[in-house]
Protein backbone atom coordinates (compact mmCIF):
# COMPACT_ATOMS: atom_id res chain seq x y z
CA UNK A 1 0.00 0.00 0.00
CA UNK A 2 1.03 3.26 -0.49
CA UNK A 3 1.25 6.03 1.95
CA UNK A 4 2.77 9.08 0.98
CA UNK A 5 -0.73 10.74 0.90
CA UNK A 6 -1.21 9.57 4.58
CA UNK A 7 2.60 11.23 5.39
CA UNK A 8 1.18 14.25 3.57
CA UNK A 9 -2.04 15.19 4.94
CA UNK A 10 -0.80 14.54 8.29
CA UNK A 11 2.13 16.35 7.82
CA UNK A 12 -0.05 19.21 6.57
CA UNK A 13 -3.18 19.58 8.70
CA UNK A 14 -2.80 22.01 12.18
CA UNK A 15 -5.76 19.95 13.99
CA UNK A 16 -6.16 16.46 14.48
CA UNK A 17 -8.61 13.83 15.66
CA UNK A 18 -8.12 9.93 16.18
CA UNK A 19 -11.98 8.48 16.62
CA UNK A 20 -12.20 4.77 17.90
CA UNK A 21 -15.32 2.99 17.84
CA UNK A 22 -18.15 2.49 20.26
CA UNK A 23 -17.78 -0.38 22.81
CA UNK A 24 -13.75 0.12 22.24
CA UNK A 25 -11.24 -3.05 22.28
CA UNK A 26 -7.89 -2.97 22.54
CA UNK A 27 -7.24 -3.05 18.98
CA UNK A 28 -9.10 0.18 18.45
CA UNK A 29 -7.49 1.96 21.79
CA UNK A 30 -4.16 0.33 21.25
CA UNK A 31 -4.26 2.02 17.39
CA UNK A 32 -5.48 5.12 18.36
CA UNK A 33 -3.19 5.74 21.11
CA UNK A 34 -0.82 4.42 18.76
CA UNK A 35 -1.02 6.24 15.90
CA UNK A 36 -1.36 9.43 18.55
CA UNK A 37 2.29 8.53 19.94
CA UNK A 38 3.84 8.34 16.56
CA UNK A 39 2.40 12.01 14.92
CA UNK A 40 3.51 13.18 18.52
CA UNK A 41 6.80 12.07 18.15
CA UNK A 42 7.39 12.34 14.30
CA UNK A 43 5.53 15.78 13.44
CA UNK A 44 5.58 17.14 17.44
CA UNK A 45 1.53 17.65 16.88
CA UNK A 46 -1.01 16.94 19.38
CA UNK A 47 -4.01 15.22 18.25
CA UNK A 48 -7.48 14.60 20.05
CA UNK A 49 -8.72 10.94 20.72
CA UNK A 50 -12.12 10.81 20.93
CA UNK A 51 -13.97 7.52 22.82
CA UNK A 52 -17.89 7.32 22.20
CA UNK A 53 -17.98 5.25 25.00
CA UNK A 54 -16.65 4.06 28.60
CA UNK A 55 -12.83 2.65 27.79
CA UNK A 56 -12.90 -1.06 29.66
CA UNK A 57 -10.73 -0.91 32.82
CA UNK A 58 -8.33 -3.30 31.61
CA UNK A 59 -6.91 -1.22 29.25
CA UNK A 60 -6.28 1.79 31.28
CA UNK A 61 -2.52 0.74 31.32
CA UNK A 62 -2.24 2.00 27.49
CA UNK A 63 0.38 4.69 27.02
CA UNK A 64 -1.71 8.24 26.63
CA UNK A 65 -5.23 6.34 27.20
CA UNK A 66 -5.67 9.30 29.76
CA UNK A 67 -5.40 11.79 26.98
CA UNK A 68 -8.94 10.62 25.60
CA UNK A 69 -11.49 12.76 25.19
CA UNK A 70 -15.74 12.38 24.93
CA UNK A 71 -17.83 13.74 22.88
CA UNK A 72 -19.07 16.30 26.01
CA UNK A 73 -15.50 17.43 26.00
CA UNK A 74 -14.98 18.71 22.41
CA UNK A 75 -17.04 21.07 20.84
CA UNK A 76 -19.23 19.81 17.95
CA UNK A 77 -19.26 22.67 15.96
CA UNK A 78 -15.24 22.43 15.59
CA UNK A 79 -13.99 21.30 12.24
CA UNK A 80 -11.18 19.46 12.59
CA UNK A 81 -8.39 19.67 9.73
CA UNK A 82 -8.46 15.37 10.02
CA UNK A 83 -10.30 13.38 11.45
CA UNK A 84 -8.79 9.92 11.51
CA UNK A 85 -10.80 6.69 12.10
CA UNK A 86 -9.13 3.54 13.84
CA UNK A 87 -10.33 0.25 13.36
CA UNK A 88 -14.22 1.44 12.30
CA UNK A 89 -15.39 -0.50 10.18
CA UNK A 90 -18.70 1.05 9.46
CA UNK A 91 -19.51 4.77 10.13
CA UNK A 92 -22.19 4.60 12.70
CA UNK A 93 -19.63 2.36 14.99
CA UNK A 94 -18.71 6.44 15.73
CA UNK A 95 -22.09 7.30 16.90
CA UNK A 96 -22.83 11.42 17.07
CA UNK A 97 -18.49 10.94 16.43
CA UNK A 98 -19.94 11.09 12.68
CA UNK A 99 -20.38 15.16 13.49
CA UNK A 100 -17.16 16.13 13.28
CA UNK A 101 -15.96 13.18 10.29
CA UNK A 102 -18.46 14.85 8.14
CA UNK A 103 -17.27 18.40 8.95
CA UNK A 104 -13.26 17.31 8.78
CA UNK A 105 -11.67 19.21 5.89
CA UNK A 106 -10.06 15.83 5.23
CA UNK A 107 -10.52 12.35 6.25
CA UNK A 108 -8.63 8.92 6.64
CA UNK A 109 -10.19 5.44 7.56
CA UNK A 110 -7.80 2.67 8.59
CA UNK A 111 -8.91 -0.87 9.08
CA UNK A 112 -8.83 -4.80 8.78
CA UNK A 113 -12.60 -5.81 8.68
CA UNK A 114 -13.46 -6.92 5.05
CA UNK A 115 -16.84 -5.39 5.53
CA UNK A 116 -15.47 -1.80 5.16
CA UNK A 117 -16.71 -0.12 2.54
CA UNK A 118 -13.76 2.28 2.39
CA UNK A 119 -16.16 5.38 3.29
CA UNK A 120 -13.48 8.21 3.76
CA UNK A 121 -11.17 10.14 1.55
CA UNK A 122 -8.32 8.28 2.03
CA UNK A 123 -8.50 4.46 2.99
CA UNK A 124 -6.10 1.96 4.15
CA UNK A 125 -7.83 -1.41 4.67
CA UNK A 126 -6.54 -4.72 4.90
CA UNK A 127 -8.19 -7.47 5.35
CA UNK A 128 -5.65 -9.92 5.56
CA UNK A 129 -4.53 -7.80 8.66
CA UNK A 130 -4.98 -10.13 11.94
CA UNK A 131 -5.53 -6.02 13.13
CA UNK A 132 -5.82 -2.56 12.62
CA UNK A 133 -3.05 -2.69 15.38
CA UNK A 134 -0.73 -4.68 12.41
CA UNK A 135 -2.13 -2.28 9.35
CA UNK A 136 -0.51 0.84 11.24
CA UNK A 137 2.77 -0.41 11.98
CA UNK A 138 3.30 -1.56 8.35
CA UNK A 139 2.11 1.74 7.74
CA UNK A 140 4.72 3.40 10.39
CA UNK A 141 7.67 1.00 8.72
CA UNK A 142 6.58 2.56 5.03
CA UNK A 143 6.58 6.01 6.16
CA UNK A 144 9.83 5.94 7.54
CA UNK A 145 8.21 6.78 11.14
CA UNK A 146 10.67 6.49 14.54
CA UNK A 147 8.35 4.01 16.40
CA UNK A 148 8.82 4.49 20.32
CA UNK A 149 8.27 1.97 22.97
CA UNK A 150 5.26 3.77 23.77
CA UNK A 151 4.10 3.97 20.30
CA UNK A 152 5.25 -0.13 20.33
CA UNK A 153 3.37 -0.71 23.35
CA UNK A 154 -0.27 0.86 22.04
CA UNK A 155 0.27 -1.47 18.83
CA UNK A 156 1.57 -4.71 20.45
CA UNK A 157 -1.81 -4.46 22.31
CA UNK A 158 -3.95 -3.95 19.76
CA UNK A 159 -2.52 -7.09 17.68
CA UNK A 160 -2.32 -9.34 21.24
CA UNK A 161 -6.14 -8.37 21.96
CA UNK A 162 -7.30 -8.95 18.63
CA UNK A 163 -6.03 -12.06 18.04
CA UNK A 164 -6.99 -13.26 21.50
CA UNK A 165 -2.73 -13.42 22.29
CA UNK A 166 -2.24 -15.02 18.97
CA UNK A 167 -4.80 -18.23 19.08
CA UNK A 168 -7.73 -16.77 16.63
CA UNK A 169 -6.98 -17.76 12.83
CA UNK A 170 -6.18 -13.92 11.68
CA UNK A 171 -2.78 -14.69 13.04
CA UNK A 172 -0.96 -15.20 10.12
CA UNK A 173 3.23 -15.18 9.42
CA UNK A 174 3.49 -11.49 9.01
CA UNK A 175 1.78 -11.07 12.62
CA UNK A 176 4.58 -12.60 14.25
CA UNK A 177 7.18 -10.44 12.03
CA UNK A 178 5.27 -7.61 13.37
CA UNK A 179 5.14 -8.20 16.99
CA UNK A 180 8.87 -9.64 16.40
CA UNK A 181 10.13 -6.09 15.79
CA UNK A 182 7.65 -4.83 18.70
CA UNK A 183 9.52 -6.70 21.03
CA UNK A 184 13.05 -5.68 19.66
CA UNK A 185 11.86 -1.97 20.47
CA UNK A 186 11.46 -2.90 24.02
CA UNK A 187 7.96 -4.24 24.82
CA UNK A 188 7.83 -6.92 27.35
CA UNK A 189 5.07 -9.88 26.25
CA UNK A 190 4.60 -11.31 30.23
CA UNK A 191 4.36 -7.32 31.28
CA UNK A 192 1.47 -6.96 28.38
CA UNK A 193 -0.15 -10.39 29.20
CA UNK A 194 -0.31 -9.73 32.52
CA UNK A 195 -1.71 -6.20 32.70
CA UNK A 196 -4.19 -7.73 29.53
CA UNK A 197 -5.20 -11.08 31.10
CA UNK A 198 -4.17 -11.21 34.71
CA UNK A 199 -6.12 -8.35 36.25
CA UNK A 200 -9.76 -10.06 36.75
CA UNK A 201 -11.20 -8.60 40.02
CA UNK A 202 -11.76 -10.73 42.58
CA UNK A 203 -15.49 -10.35 42.61
CA UNK A 204 -15.67 -11.74 38.66
CA UNK A 205 -13.26 -14.80 39.85
CA UNK A 206 -15.10 -15.58 42.78
CA UNK A 207 -18.83 -15.31 41.09
CA UNK A 208 -17.18 -17.07 38.16
CA UNK A 209 -16.16 -19.70 40.20
CA UNK A 210 -20.28 -20.04 41.96
CA UNK A 211 -21.14 -20.18 38.28
CA UNK A 212 -19.10 -22.92 36.96
CA UNK A 213 -19.96 -25.11 40.03
CA UNK A 214 -23.56 -25.10 39.48
CA UNK A 215 -22.97 -26.01 35.97
CA UNK A 216 -25.36 -28.92 34.12
CA UNK A 217 -23.82 -31.25 31.73
CA UNK A 218 -26.33 -33.10 29.12
CA UNK A 219 -25.93 -35.92 26.76
CA UNK A 220 -22.30 -37.27 26.98
CA UNK A 221 -21.80 -34.10 28.48
CA UNK A 222 -21.41 -32.25 25.26
CA UNK A 223 -23.46 -29.57 26.37
CA UNK A 224 -22.49 -27.63 29.16
CA UNK A 225 -24.45 -24.84 30.61
CA UNK A 226 -25.27 -22.48 34.13
CA UNK A 227 -28.26 -19.99 35.03
CA UNK A 228 -27.96 -17.01 36.18
CA UNK A 229 -29.88 -15.34 39.00
CA UNK A 230 -30.25 -12.06 40.06
CA UNK A 231 -29.90 -12.74 43.66
CA UNK A 232 -26.43 -14.34 42.94
CA UNK A 233 -25.33 -11.56 41.22
CA UNK A 234 -26.69 -9.21 44.49
CA UNK A 235 -24.78 -11.66 46.69
CA UNK A 236 -21.55 -11.53 44.93
CA UNK A 237 -22.44 -7.89 44.08
CA UNK A 238 -21.08 -8.78 40.55
CA UNK A 239 -21.82 -6.47 37.64
CA UNK A 240 -22.28 -7.50 34.07
CA UNK A 241 -18.96 -6.88 33.81
CA UNK A 242 -18.60 -10.26 35.85
CA UNK A 243 -20.15 -12.36 32.73
CA UNK A 244 -17.19 -11.73 30.57
CA UNK A 245 -15.49 -15.26 29.34
CA UNK A 246 -18.15 -17.34 31.57
CA UNK A 247 -19.44 -19.01 28.62
CA UNK A 248 -15.96 -20.00 27.21
CA UNK A 249 -14.78 -21.32 30.59
CA UNK A 250 -17.75 -24.18 30.08
CA UNK A 251 -16.73 -24.35 26.18
CA UNK A 252 -13.17 -24.88 27.97
CA UNK A 253 -14.05 -28.17 29.47
CA UNK A 254 -12.58 -31.11 26.29
CA UNK A 255 -16.22 -32.78 26.52
CA UNK A 256 -17.86 -29.55 25.41
CA UNK A 257 -18.96 -29.15 22.23
CA UNK A 258 -21.76 -26.11 22.51
CA UNK A 259 -21.93 -24.71 25.75
CA UNK A 260 -24.35 -21.82 26.99
CA UNK A 261 -25.36 -19.15 29.87
CA UNK A 262 -28.60 -18.20 30.52
CA UNK A 263 -28.88 -14.99 32.82
CA UNK A 264 -32.22 -13.27 34.14
CA UNK A 265 -33.09 -9.86 33.41
CA UNK A 266 -35.56 -7.46 34.54
CA UNK A 267 -39.07 -8.16 34.01
CA UNK A 268 -39.01 -11.68 32.97
CA UNK A 269 -36.44 -11.69 30.24
CA UNK A 270 -33.34 -14.33 30.04
CA UNK A 271 -30.46 -13.50 27.94
CA UNK A 272 -28.27 -16.27 26.59
CA UNK A 273 -24.41 -16.04 25.42
CA UNK A 274 -23.80 -19.58 23.48
CA UNK A 275 -20.28 -20.23 22.45
CA UNK A 276 -19.49 -23.95 20.65
CA UNK A 277 -16.14 -25.33 18.96
CA UNK A 278 -17.66 -26.08 15.56
CA UNK A 279 -21.51 -25.57 15.58
CA UNK A 280 -22.90 -23.00 14.34
CA UNK A 281 -24.71 -21.39 17.37
CA UNK A 282 -25.44 -18.18 15.44
CA UNK A 283 -28.21 -19.99 13.64
CA UNK A 284 -29.22 -21.62 16.66
CA UNK A 285 -29.27 -17.97 18.18
CA UNK A 286 -31.07 -16.43 15.41
CA UNK A 287 -34.35 -19.15 16.07
CA UNK A 288 -34.88 -16.30 19.41
CA UNK A 289 -34.09 -13.11 17.11
CA UNK A 290 -30.71 -12.75 17.70
CA UNK A 291 -27.33 -13.85 16.38
CA UNK A 292 -23.80 -13.47 15.99
CA UNK A 293 -20.68 -15.65 15.30
CA UNK A 294 -20.79 -19.32 14.12
CA UNK A 295 -18.68 -20.14 17.54
CA UNK A 296 -19.99 -17.36 19.19
CA UNK A 297 -24.11 -15.71 19.69
CA UNK A 298 -26.10 -14.58 21.68
CA UNK A 299 -30.28 -13.66 22.07
CA UNK A 300 -32.69 -12.49 24.52
CA UNK A 301 -35.71 -14.84 25.30
CA UNK A 302 -38.86 -13.36 26.74
CA UNK A 303 -39.15 -16.22 28.99
CA UNK A 304 -37.99 -17.18 33.26
CA UNK A 305 -34.29 -18.79 33.23
CA UNK A 306 -35.41 -22.39 33.46
CA UNK A 307 -37.94 -21.93 30.56
CA UNK A 308 -35.79 -20.01 28.11
CA UNK A 309 -32.89 -22.85 29.28
CA UNK A 310 -35.16 -25.55 28.07
CA UNK A 311 -36.28 -24.33 24.56
CA UNK A 312 -32.53 -23.64 23.98
CA UNK A 313 -31.42 -27.19 25.00
CA UNK A 314 -34.89 -28.46 22.91
CA UNK A 315 -32.92 -26.46 19.89
CA UNK A 316 -29.55 -27.19 20.33
CA UNK A 317 -30.80 -31.08 20.16
CA UNK A 318 -32.52 -30.60 17.22
CA UNK A 319 -28.86 -30.29 15.59
CA UNK A 320 -25.94 -32.44 14.59
CA UNK A 321 -23.46 -30.97 17.26
MN1 LIG B 1 -9.82 -4.90 15.10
Amino acid sequence: MDYSNLNDIIKSSKNILIVSHVNPDGDTLGSMCGIYSAILDNFKKRSDMLVVSKVPAVYEFIPFIDNVKTLDDIDKSREYDLVINVDVAAIDRICDGKILFDKAKSTVNIDHHKTNIAYADLNYIDPNASSTGEVLFGCFENMDWEISLDTAICLYTAILTDTGSFKFDNTRPGTFECVAKLVEIGVQPSDIYRKVYESDSKTLVMFQAHCVSKAKFLDDEKIAYTLVYRKDMEKFSAGDDCMEGLTEKLRAIVTTKVAFVAKEMKSGYTKVSMRSKSADVADICGVFGGGGHRLAAGCTIKAPVEEAAKKVLAEIRKREI
